[in-house]
């Protein structure tokens, strides 16, 4: 436990509750605690599932180690519902954090790399990191970089027209940029009088897979680009919690209040490479956000070293028990196989009753169990 002194209570928070500092910019104890507890809840689930991936209880492995500075910034900002009068997330296969901090239990997250016929996500169907939950208007993550670009305006279109403050937003990498999706994103949301509340993030993690971003960006920020569009926008260093928090606030209140596009760049490191298939091996060159914000937290007198490793251990038990409950879980059977493939509807001229068509298909079999 935390000696009781001047600065912690024994509780080991501090009894001033300082604020944390990153510039010009501050957050207060309570907010940073909170963040700092998503974000090592969030790594200790990636971290089990790369674990998970090469112990054959997974396959594939694809995450968001190095961008929960950013991305747990996101979640909890996020207006949080189902429906258009809520934000949208258009999201891409690195965003655990956000979800974490939207309230996924990290069981859910386990899930989909057991690949459980009880993974919400997808019933066992999809990659690990490719989340999809109605009631909070996370649209299904696809492997496919960058179409989630070209569905955002429509999103907030509905949302323009309906009225209130509900924004959708977009995340996708540096590399996925380069794509024509992402220059469609910027033309719908920005044609004049016809503006969309999007707000547009990059995560800037310098590759593409093993490409680096240097040998492709003529440009000196992809915040840039939108400049042409006339779309307001700024870059954050990701691995700034104070700083992110910010800078989506900005995004966040621009695109609510003004309806219109906001470009947000958000650098961020890549802690295991690209995926499984590049090894997931722990990077050492590249900055954790996790130990700059614990340094931070430490410096400020926010939290002692006793009151971190805590937070650690509680994370790596409840993630260790997420485990051992969903590997006794069922897995999705042969007959799950057509299941919600597709959505047969009646104002299909066609086929009204199976999308397919395909001969022999069991569909409206399954439908009616
Ligand atoms: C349309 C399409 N092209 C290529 C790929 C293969 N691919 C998968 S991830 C990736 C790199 C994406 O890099 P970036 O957009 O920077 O995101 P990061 O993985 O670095 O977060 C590529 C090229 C794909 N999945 N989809
Ligand atoms: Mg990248």
């Amino acid at each position: 436990m935390p000696t009781e002194n001047k600065i912690f209570g024994s509780e080991g928070v501090a009894l001033l509750a300082p604020e944390v500092r990153s510039g010009r910019e501050t957050l207060p104890a309570e907010r940073c605690l909170e963040i700092h507890r998503i974000m090592v809840r969030s790594r200790v689930m990636e971290e089990r599932t790369i674990k998970m991936s090469k112990s054959g209880q997974g396959y594939f492995w694809i995450g968001g180690p190095g961008e929960e500075a950013f991305n747990t910034s996101l979640g909890l900002q996020v207006k949080k519902g189902r429906g258009p009068s809520y934000d949208y997330l258009h999201l891409h296969y690195r965003n655990s954090a956000t979800l974490v901090a939207l309230g996924m239990p990290v069981a859910d997250g386990i899930r989909q790399m057991a690949m459980t016929a009880t993974d919400p996500h997808s019933m066992g169907r999809n990659f690990i990191g490719h989340f999809a939950c109605r009631d909070w208007n996370v649209l299904p993550v696809t492997s496919v970089i960058e179409v989630q670009h070209v569905m955002a305006p429509g999103t907030a279109m509905v949302q323009k027209r309906l009225g209130g403050d509900g924004i959708t937003i977009v995340t996708g990498g540096d590399a996925g940029s380069a794509e024509g999706d992402f220059a469609s994103c910027l033309v719908w949301s920005s044609r004049p009088g016809k503006e969309l509340p999007v707000l547009i993030v990059v995560t800037n993690n310098g590759w593409g897979i093993s490409t680096s971003a240097c040998s492709q960006h003529g440009e000196r920020n992809i915040c840039d680009r939108g400049k042409a569009f006339g779309i307001r926008g700024e870059v954050v260093d990701g691995n700034d919690v104070v700083a992110s928090w910010h800078a989506v606030r900005r995004g966040m209140d621009y695109c609510r209040r003004e309806r219109r596009p906001y470009l947000l760049e958000a650098k961020v490191s890549r802690l295991y490479g690209h995926s499984s298939s590049s090894g997931a091996q722990r990077v050492a060159h590249e900055d954790d956000p996790i130990e700059l914000f614990e340094s931070k937290l430490l410096e400020t007198g926010l939290v002692d070293a006793l009151t971190l490793d805590q937070a650690h251990e509680e994370a790596h038990a409840e993630v260790e028990a997420a485990v051992e409950q969903v590997l006794n879980e069922p897995m999705p059977t042969a007959a799950d196989v057509e299941r919600y493939t597709y959505a047969p509807s009646s104002v299909d001229a066609v086929y009204p009753e199976d999308y397919t068509g395909l001969p022999g298909n069991e569909l409206s079999a399954l439908r009616k169990r």
